[in-house]
């Protein structure tokens, strides 16, 4: 029996890749999202392409509704999930504090943060049953530093830091593993369009350095999952070479392409 992953956000970007990565390693995937064109093309992709199954669930993590409708449309064999990576989140414009849209505040907030809790109260009463499963957050740099205009998305990466612990703490007595990835930068995702609100010349952020991959970040959280089960590996940290820090970027080229 293959083991089973939820992936939140699985349409693009990080989700995206893991979904790839898992699906290469031999996992069946709970693939969620709220876009379902997109939901039904990576389905049919991933199982064409791998001798693996999948299920989609379409639905938005902000509603605690459909969370919890979600979770409870599956058939029961596809409810016994080993690793939940709760991926989808958002950073929506990149303002000073006093003139930042409230809308914005809120959108991040209700995704980044409730989105995260929903999907986390959901399926971890199955892993307390099953005594097993490994929850990973996708975190930030952002979740470690504060940088100007980052307010709100630094405080939503911030709570998905404590929340990582706080659900570690709670859950490592019931042989759960909680983990998490903090990326800095990373390309081959929709993050920098989805911040600037589709303005193309103010998302291109990443074209004079090399930034990681979506595909670097879905290979470190495959490490994390595939380790030992006595072994749990707590955050890892991860930028690309020619970062250093948020506001730290060594913009002289993408040397490494
Ligand atoms: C993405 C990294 O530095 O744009 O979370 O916040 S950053």
């Amino acid at each position: 029996m293959n083991k089973i992953v939820l992936i939140t956000g699985s349409t693009s970007g990080i989700g995206k890749a893991s979904a790839y990565e898992f699906a290469s390693k031999g996992y069946n995937i709970i693939l969620c999202g709220r876009r379902i064109t997109r939901l039904k093309a990576l389905k049919s992709a991933l199982e064409s392409t791998y001798n693996i199954m999948t299920y989609v669930l379409n639905f938005d993590v902000q509603s605690e509704t459909e969370v919890s409708e979600s979770f409870d449309s599956l058939p029961d064999h596809w409810k016994a999930i080993d690793i939940l990576i709760n991926n989808a989140g958002l950073a929506l414009g990149f303002d000073d504090f006093h003139e930042a849209d409230i809308d914005h505040w809120n959108t991040m907030i209700d995704t980044n943060v409730k989105g995260l809790l929903y999907m986390t109260r959901a399926i971890s009463p199955i892993m307390v049953a099953q005594q097993s499963g490994h929850i990973i957050n996708v975190c930030s740099t952002a979740g470690h530093e504060v940088y100007p205009k980052g307010n709100v998305y630094c405080a939503t990466k911030h709570a998905v830091d404590a929340l990582t612990k706080a659900m570690r703490i709670d859950l490592h007595k019931h042989g759960i593993r909680v983990s998490q990835v903090s990326p800095g930068h990373v390309e081959e995702t929709e993050f920098a369009k989805v911040r600037f609100e589709g303005n193309e010349q103010k998302a291109k952020i990443y074209e004079d350095f090399n930034p990681l991959k979506s595909s670097d970040v879905a290979e470190i959280i495959y490490f994390i999952a595939s380790r030992p089960s006595h072994v749990n590996i707590q955050d890892v940290l991860a930028m690309g070479t020619q970062q250093a820090g948020s506001t730290i970027v060594n913009r002289i080229g993408r040397i490494h392409d």
